[in-house]
C-alpha cells in the first residue's frame, strides 16, 4: 500500500490535470495564502485492513489539493468526517490536514481521480487513467465488505473497475440509498455490498438534498451490514 501511494503521488499522466493542479496550488485561495499547497496527486488515506471503502469523485482544489489528504480542507470533507465520527469510524470530527492526528477505524477513503480537475469534473478519459490506482487498492483492501460510492461518477467509476478485473456485473443504476449486494448480483462471493449515496458536496448539503441524517442513516446501514 505504501509503494502504491508513492505511484500515485509521483504520477503525471493526465497534462491538463497536471497543468490544473498545479495552478491552483500556486494562485491559491486567498484565506489560504500561508499554506503550501499539496498541488499533487492524492493517495488513499486511512485504515489497510478496513472493512469499509469510501469512494470519492477528485480531490477539491482548496481541499484536498490544498492538503494532501482525501476529503481533508473543505466543506465536502467536514460533512462527510463529522459522520464518520458519529458513526464511529473516525477518531475526531474534523479533518484538517495531514498532521492532525486524525485517525480512521476500519474505514478507507479513495476516488476514482486522484488530481483536482478544473469544474470538479474529470474526463472519462482522465478517470481511465486513474483506474488501475483503484484497482490495485481494490486489490490489497482484501478486508472490505461494504463500499460507499459517493456520488454517482464515483459509483460507475468503482463498477467499471471491478468489471475490468474480470467481475460479471449487470447494469447497476445510481440512486441515493440504493443497495446493491454484488456477490449475490455476481455470483461471486467475496464481492462487496456496494451502497449508493450523493456526494456531500456543498451544492448537496446547503441546498438540503443531503442532510447529516440522511448520512447517519447510511453509516447505521453500512453496520448493520457489517455486523449482520
Ligand atoms: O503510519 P501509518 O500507521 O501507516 O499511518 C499512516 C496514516 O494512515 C496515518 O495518517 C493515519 C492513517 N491510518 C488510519 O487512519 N487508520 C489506521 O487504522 C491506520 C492508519
Amino acid at each position: 500500500m505504501e509503494q502504491l501511494k508513492q505511484q500515485v503521488i509521483a504520477c503525471r499522466r493526465c497534462p491538463r490535470l497536471v497543468a490544473w493542479r498545479e495552478e491552483i496550488a500556486q494562485t491559491k485561495r486567498r484565506a489560504y495564502r500561508d499554506w503550501t499547497y499539496w498541488g499533487r496527486p492524492v493517495p488513499g488515506f486511512g485504515d489497510p485492513r478496513a472493512r469499509l471503502l469510501l469512494v470519492g469523485l477528485a480531490p477539491g482544489a482548496h481541499g484536498a489539493n490544498r492538503t494532501g489528504r482525501m476529503f481533508t480542507g473543505d466543506g465536502s470533507g467536514d460533512f462527510l468526517y463529522a459522520a464518520l465520527h458519529r458513526a464511529g469510524f473516525a477518531s475526531q470530527p474534523t479533518s484538517r490536514s495531514r498532521d492532525d492526528g486524525l485517525q480512521l477505524w476500519d474505514c478507507y477513503i479513495t476516488a476514482v481521480a486522484r488530481c483536482a480537475p478544473p469544474q470538479n469534473r474529470p474526463t472519462a478519459a482522465e478517470i481511465a487513467n486513474c483506474r488501475p490506482f483503484l484497482q490495485q487498492e481494490i486489490a490489497l483492501l482484501r478486508r472490505v465488505q461494504v463500499v460507499v460510492a459517493l456520488g454517482q461518477v464515483a459509483f460507475n467509476g468503482y463498477l467499471r473497475a471491478l468489471q475490468e478485473m474480470g467481475q460479471p456485473l449487470p447494469r447497476l443504476t445510481f440512486r441515493h440509498g440504493a443497495h446493491y449486494p454484488l456477490a449475490e448480483l455476481a455470483q461471486r462471493p467475496g464481492l462487496p455490498h456496494l451502497l449508493a449515496a450523493y456526494h456531500p458536496s456543498r451544492q448537496n448539503t446547503q441546498t438540503g438534498r443531503l442532510t447529516a441524517a440522511m448520512y447517519d442513516e447510511l453509516f447505521h446501514q453500512v453496520k448493520r451490514l457489517l455486523n449482520p
